[in-house]
Parts: C-alpha cells; sequence; structure tokens
C-alpha cells in the first residue's frame, strides 16, 4: 500500500502544497493520540471559554486548535489561517502562497461520550499583498485542496487536490497514513438519509415535504424504504456518505431565527463539498451549489445537502 507521501508524490501536486498537507496530516496525528487519551489525559470537559459563535470551547476545541496553529506557523507556505476557534484570522508568513481554513474539531457535543470526532480543513490560494479576512472571501470553487480525519475506531484522512479523492488509514504500527481507497465514487442513488429529525418542525415547507415522502417508504410517492442514521459530527455523516452513499443535510430552520442555519461554510461545508463533489456526488444549499456561493465573511453558515447526486436532485425538486 502506498504511503501518504509517496502518493502525493505521485499525483503531481506541486511541492509546497504537498508540504502543507503532509504538516496537515502529521499534526492530525498528533490529534488522534491526544482525543485517544481521552480522560486520561485531562482534556475531556469544557474550557470555560466561547467561541465568536458564542458556543462553549470544550478543552479538546482548544488543544488541538492550537496544535494546528503551531503546526501552520511553523511551515512557512501559509500566509494566513482562519479556524471555528479563532474569532479573527490569523496572519503567519508574509510570504505564504496559502490560506487555511480548520475546523480542528468536528462534533464537539461527541468528545465527552467517546464519541465520533474529527478534524476539517480546507486550502485557497493566498492572493498577493497584505493579507485580511478579504482574502479569505473566494467561492470554495478556489480551494486547491480540502479534506478531514476521521478519528474513530480507526483514524482516516479523507482527501482531494481536485483529482479524485483519496481515503488514506493511519497506520498504528508504522505512523504512516497508507491508501485504502483510491477515487472514491458516491453511488448515485441511495436509501439511505441523516437529519436531525427533532427540528423538523422548523424546517422550510419543501424540506418537510421531502422527508415526509422518505419516511413514507414503499407505499409514498418514492415507492421505496428508507433508513436513516444520525452521528451528530458531520465528519461521520460525511465520511458514510462517501463509503456507500446518502444524503446529509442540515437544513434551513427557524428554531433560531437570528441563526437559520447550522454549518459553516468556509471551514465545514466547501471542503465537504468539494470532497462530495470530487467523488461524483452534489452539494447544495438548496438553491445554490454550495461551491459557488460567494462568501461574506469567515464564520459564515449555510445550510447543506450533499450525496448521491440523484438523492440531491430529488430533495432539491422539493425546492422550487
Ligand atoms: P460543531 O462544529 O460545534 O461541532 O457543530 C457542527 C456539528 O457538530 C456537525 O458536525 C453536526 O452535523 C451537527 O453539528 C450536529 O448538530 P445537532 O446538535 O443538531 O445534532
Ligand atoms: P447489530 O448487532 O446488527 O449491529 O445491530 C444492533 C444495532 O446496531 C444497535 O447497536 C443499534 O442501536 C441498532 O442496531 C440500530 O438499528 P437501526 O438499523 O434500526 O438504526
Amino acid at each position: 500500500m502506498q504511503t501518504l507521501s509517496q502518493s502525493l508524490k505521485q499525483s503531481g501536486i506541486n511541492d509546497e502544497l504537498a508540504k502543507l498537507i503532509t504538516v496537515l496530516a502529521n499534526t492530525s496525528k498528533d490529534i488522534s493520540q491526544a482525543v485517544r487519551h481521552g480522560a486520561l489525559a485531562g482534556v475531556l470537559g469544557v474550557a470555560g471559554t466561547e467561541n465568536v459563535q458564542g458556543e462553549d470551547q470544550k478543552k479538546l476545541d482548544v488543544i488541538t486548535n492550537d496544535m494546528l496553529k503551531d503546526a501552520l506557523a511553523a511551515q512557512g507556505s501559509v500566509k494566513a489561517l482562519a479556524s471555528e476557534e479563532e474569532d479573527e484570522i490569523v496572519p503567519l508568513s508574509k510570504d505564504g502562497q496559502f490560506l487555511v481554513c480548520f475546523d480542528p474539531l468536528d462534533g464537539s457535543s461527541n468528545i465527552d461520550i467517546n464519541s465520533l470526532v474529527g478534524t476539517i480543513f480546507s486550502v485557497l490560494p493566498a492572493p498577493s499583498g497584505d493579507v485580511s479576512e478579504q482574502s479569505f472571501l473566494q467561492s470554495g470553487r478556489k480551494q486547491v485542496a480540502a479534506g478531514y480525519v476521521l478519528y474513530g475506531p480507526s483514524t482516516m484522512l479523507a482527501l482531494t487536490t481536485g483529482k479524485g479523492v483519496q481515503l488514506y488509514t493511519l497506520d498504528p504500527v508504522s505512523g504512516d497514513y497508507l491508501l485504502t481507497v483510491d477515487g472514491v465514487q458516491i453511488s448515485k442513488d441511495t436509501g439511505e438519509f441523516a437529519i436531525n429529525m427533532s427540528n423538523q418542525r422548523f424546517w422550510e415547507p419543501g424540506m418537510q415535504a421531502y422527508i415526509a415522502d422518505l419516511i413514507k417508504g414503499k407505499e409514498g410517492p418514492r415507492g421505496k424504504n428508507f433508513n436513516m442514521r444520525w452521528i451528530a459530527a458531520m465528519v461521520g455523516d460525511v465520511h458514510r456518505v462517501l463509503c456507500r452513499g446518502g444524503l446529509f443535510t442540515y437544513p434551513t430552520d427557524t428554531k433560531d431565527p437570528k441563526k437559520p442555519f447550522k454549518l459553516r461554510l468556509m471551514y465545514e461545508a466547501n471542503p465537504m463539498a468539494f470532497l462530495v463533489e470530487q467523488a461524483g456526488g452534489k452539494a447544495s444549499t438548496g438553491y445554490e451549489t454550495i461551491l459557488d456561493v460567494a462568501p461574506s465573511e469567515i464564520h459564515q453558515r449555510v445550510a447543506v445537502i450533499l450525496g448521491s447526486a440523484n438523492e440531491v436532485d430529488a430533495c432539491l425538486g422539493y425546492h422550487k
């Protein structure tokens, strides 16, 4: 099996980008260790601080954010970073070629229950001149790399540099990421969906009608039974979609009128949409392709509907 460094070399991407991906991957190995030590290392529980979106920061959110920040600062090719756990962008190397956006530990509510969590990252080209928040406001189409690391029964890295999607598994013996699936393809059709059903009464009428028809199963207009899965960590749900198809959505809702969307564009929706499109799936807000959304701020949120192409189309049909 190829190691990550062998497969990056073979992919023909530029050396600087390959080095940056290697740094992200190596840091994720340290994060994997911190996550695995859990309560033994005293890293569970809240840090006593809030992030910019007013959410309690868990100790591991803060620790993993610092790990990535330190690694990227030492790397030299990153002009600035934006993180879910940082209010403002963090300028790094003046002449860096890249901007990196990340959610250091997605699925925070799973940390204390020893369930799935992950790291999500997106790499954008850095415009010339002084860096500011404006430099980051590029559509997801501009991403030069994106991926996630899933800290599950095994640690897995899903990566795209615009040449398909590769899945690597961390070998606990050698400490290398080994290429276990090359050219991931999401099945066009599916009988599985993922949504937080407890928000049903807050969804738009189109989403209510779509999910109601899925639940009617064989006897309903779709003429087949659907199964539901919800991990409460986007990395886990998107990983399942990459492995066996499915539709994942965190739709628009009116639960909190000031916050109609839950997931963040720059470091959750965009990288996942890039992976999903590269694997033959689709990703939409319900009204617009996610990768074409013009960002207005780094912590912006969007509605997300992604996965098996025909099922995303079926869902979008209810939004017209
Ligand atoms: P965090 O970044 O705060 O973890 O929120 C994102 C997320 O955990 C997604 O990964 C997941 O799909 C969703 O929130 C779960 O939301 P809910 O609490 O409604 O189940
Ligand atoms: P298995 O023993 O075949 O894994 O089934 C048990 C179980 O996975 C259980 O752990 C879950 O709570 C339940 O099945 C999930 O069932 P659904 O497939 O109906 O969600």
